[in-house]
């Protein structure tokens, strides 16, 4: 059994994790900020320096490659090394560190392998301006219409995000990969939820990753002056907002599965002083689901609860879907290579589904995909609280390095 070098990745995933990291402990390397460039740059010399070929698409994802050779179906590994605001130190960085210490470990095997290897950085997956990217690009989902579309919080749209970074954001629709040219793809990622870490179980051959709807909803009321406006006369848009909030419970239970999950993340009011009516709420709200037929009916209730309330005061209701994924099953063969390769190191695995949303699900579009996890400390991530002992970092890099020999020889 080939093993990885564990002071290596260590090494790696800690000299990565001081990048764009803030007082508060947290990561700060929003997709094509100046920090998820700096991270771009140390990984496009740490590519250089394991002696693989470095290359980047149309979509600023950054490819590491072994034996590359334009024509034979490459086996694939990677995710994202941008991170959401203050976040932890392995959501995503994981995968690409292991995938790159995987692949320095396979070259420096010498081991004839019948498939060249890549491991990726894709652009953008958690969402700065929607989510996935880079993997949307390589998966050719992306769209003109789409990259004009694709917004962040303050309203910074991703082509002058990357023109500042000195990138077209239009060259994503270059990106493209034939899936003849892909023989597949696997992530190691963190769990980011609680089962592996209940459960004591070191690695989590993943069945299935949830999708979701993301919407920026917008209801807009009348701004007045908050003291001599009675209560009956107001057209409050918070207390809209808050009738919404109230009923998400009972529209899960009523519409939705055990699994279902609806967040509110992001509200803005405005004008936003003590004595005027919120004449504008504006929010995010995302749910998920591990059964398509059941997001698109949680789609259909929320908009119809939604404007049932605008309606009753008297408020406008509009929403944007900033993002729209499919739910996904991991590739069988995948999932019993991950099984195996466990079982040859002596590691004990368990299958279970992934609640967040991955690239994988959007590789496995034009690949056969699955993912790997490693447990998350009390189940916590998207925080600074972020953690995964490293003896189960080890663990997931192994397992993901046979299971990608398995693929590629
Ligand atoms: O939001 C997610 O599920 C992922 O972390 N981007
Ligand atoms: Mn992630
Ligand atoms: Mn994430």
């Amino acid at each position: 059994m080939l093993k990885i070098n564990s002071s290596r990745l260590r090494h790696d995933i800690t000299e990565l994790s001081n990048i764009g990291r803030e007082a508060d402990q947290g990561l700060y390397r929003l997709a094509f900020s100046d920090q998820d460039m700096m991270a771009r740059k140390w990984l496009a010399n740490r590519i250089q320096e394991a002696g693989l070929a470095l290359y980047m698409d149309g979509a600023a994802n950054i490819h590491g490659r072994l034996n590359w050779d334009g024509k034979t179906p490459s086996v694939m590994t990677g995710s994202h090394i941008d991170t959401i605001p203050g976040a932890g130190h392995l959501d995503g960085a994981l995968g690409v560190i292991a995938g790159l210490e995987c692949l320095r470990i396979l070259k420096e095997s010498g081991l004839a392998l019948k498939h060249p290897l890549e491991v990726l950085a894709f652009s953008d997956e958690e969402g700065r301006f929607g989510g996935m990217f880079g993997s949307q690009a390589i998966a050719g989902q992306l769209s003109p219409q789409k990259i004009h579309q694709a917004i962040d919080p303050e309203g910074i749209n991703i082509s002058t995000a990357m023109q500042a970074q000195g990138l077209n954001a239009m060259d994503a629709l270059n990106a493209y990969r034939s899936p003849e040219g892909i023989k597949a793809f696997v992530e190691l990622h963190i769990e980011q939820g609680p089962i592996l870490d209940k459960q004591g179980a070191s690695i989590g051959v993943v069945e299935g990753i949830n999708g979701l709807f993301k919407w920026l909803v917008r209801l807009k009321g009348n701004a007045n002056h908050a003291g001599s406006t009675p209560m009956n006369m107001r057209q409050d848009a918070f207390q809209g907002l808050v009738e919404v909030a109230t009923q998400i419970e009972r529209l899960l239970e009523e519409n939705g599965s055990p699994r279902s999950v609806a967040t509110i993340g992001h509200v803005e009011l405005a004008p936003g002083a003590a004595n005027v009516i919120p004449g504008l709420a504006e929010f995010t709200l995302e749910v998920r689901d591990l059964d398509e037929q059941v997001l698109e009916t949680l789609a259909d209730a929320f908009r119809r609860s939604i404007s049932a309330i605008a309606r009753r005061r008297n408020l406008m209701f509009e929403f944007e879907v900033l993002s729209q994924i499919t739910p996904v099953k991991c590739d069988s063969a995948i999932q019993e290579h991950v099984k195996k390769s466990a079982q040859e190191l002596g590691i004990d695995c368990i299958s279970l589904p992934s609640g967040a949303a991955h690239d994988t699900q959007i590789m496995a579009k034009i690949t056969a995909a699955g993912m790997i996890f490693v447990p998350s400390k009390d189940g916590r991530s998207h925080s600074p609280a972020e953690w995964t002992a490293w003896e189960d970092i080890e663990h997931g890099a192994n397992v993901l390095l046979n299971t990608l020999l398995k693929l590629a020889q």
